[in-house]
């Protein structure tokens, strides 16, 4: 996934995640032509989910399996919504031209993974308009990472590279997702994140091998994010609800833990590439186990930031409410032009 401009921070001889996306995306086509046979009901759904085919919006599927759907890919979209505004912050004030238009790019890119989810979403049966009102009255969540703020340019380049690099270990694995949509919405999403993770490297790679006053502002950066980017995966496994149903319908396919590690393992020798440390005194290789040990974030912030009292969680939903409220002409004057296109014409 990486260019040959500096290092190459993939392990040699493994497959990096875009080849990952790429075998995702082979396995998607092949599953479109449906094996199985059956009447519908129940037990097509499961020997579906045990034959790795995909679930479509028009197949018979039980409540839970739709709900989980709708709660995690709505959180997900507004995750990418409310995503913009951190990075946003750092568009006027970007050190060159050519930087702030890779910047916008990313950031534009983000408003379009969150349709892409949110139009996957419209497929189980509910409408963007109501899983809006749902996010504004603090009903659905998005990720707890996008309640802390970006405080220089260096962050940029920290959430480029812990940020995305986390979202896309943990997105890799939903292009394999048991329901069509949101494996197809993924394997998309995925190809941009790699991208983005790449930019943010190349930010921190630069500024780490700038003056020293650089290099510090790069290693701040990743000291302030590093812990809130593990608790991206979420709860540990033992206090995960949803984690075993999930696994169970092949929504999600690896637990949150597994995940966490799998990051970890990926961030060490890119962390040595760039020249900066991870802030973790207790990360080393444990031969034993064919992984690094680390210290966990602290889950009791994560729950506090779930809940609303992250550093900047009331920044985020009043700036998400006046957008929407500012926007209203402009969905006004969608759903006019709209309507006006449908009017039969008169010869
Ligand atoms: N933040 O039982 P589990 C991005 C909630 S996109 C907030 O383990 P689950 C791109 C969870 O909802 C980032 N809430 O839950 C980008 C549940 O609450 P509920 C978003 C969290 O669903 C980059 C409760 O805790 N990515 O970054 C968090 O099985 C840069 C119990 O947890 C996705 O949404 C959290 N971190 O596993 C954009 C990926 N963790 O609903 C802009 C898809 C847990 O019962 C700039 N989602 N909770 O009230 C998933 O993979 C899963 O939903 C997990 C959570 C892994 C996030």
């Amino acid at each position: 996934m990486y260019g040959n401009d500096f290092g190459t921070p993939d392990e040699p001889g493994r497959p990096g995640l875009l080849d990952q996306v790429a075998d995702a995306e082979r396995e998607l086509r092949a599953a479109a032509d449906r094996s199985v046979e059956s009447e519908g009901g129940e037990r097509y759904f499961e020997a579906l989910v045990a034959a790795d085919q995909k679930i479509e919006p028009r197949d018979w599927m039980p409540d839970g399996y739709r709900k989980t759907l709708i709660r995690q890919m709505a959180q997900h979209a507004h995750s990418e919504i409310i995503g913009m505004q951190p990075e946003a912050n750092w568009i006027t004030r970007a050190p060159t031209l050519k930087r702030k238009a890779i910047l916008l790019a990313k950031v534009q890119d983000e408003a379009g993974h969150g349709l892409y989810l949110y139009a996957g979403a419209e497929t189980l049966g509910v409408t963007r308009d109501s899983l809006y009102e749902l996010l504004l009255a603090g009903k659905q969540k998005y990720s707890s990472i996008f309640n802390y703020p970006t405080l220089t340019w260096a962050d940029v380049g920290a959430i480029g590279w812990l940020v995305d690099g986390a979202a896309i270990v943990n997105q890799v694995p939903l292009c394999r997702c048991s329901y069509g949509p949101y494996a197809r919405a993924m394997i998309r999403i995925c190809k941009e994140e790699s991208f983005h993770q790449r930019q943010g490297y190349e930010i921190l790679y630069t500024l780490a091998h700038g003056t020293p006053a650089q290099k510090a502002m790069a290693q701040d950066a990743v000291d302030r994010w590093w812990y809130p980017s593990l608790a991206m995966f979420g709860p540990p496994d033992t206090d995960s609800t949803h984690s075993e149903q999930s696994m169970a319908w092949k929504i999600k396919r690896f637990s949150n833990d597994d995940l966490r590690q799998r990051f970890v393992d990926m961030c060490v020798p890119q962390a040595q590439v760039l020249g900066l440390t991870i802030p973790d005194p207790e990360l080393r290789w444990n031969a034993e186990r064919g992984y690094h040990d680390y210290t966990h974030p602290d889950y009791g912030e994560l729950m506090t930031v779930i809940k609303g009292n992250g550093p900047c969680n009331r920044q985020r939903m009043a700036h998400r409410r006046q957008a929407h409220e500012d926007g209203a002409w402009v969905r006004e004057a969608a759903a006019a032009y709209a309507a006006k296109r449908r009017e039969p014409v008169n010869a």
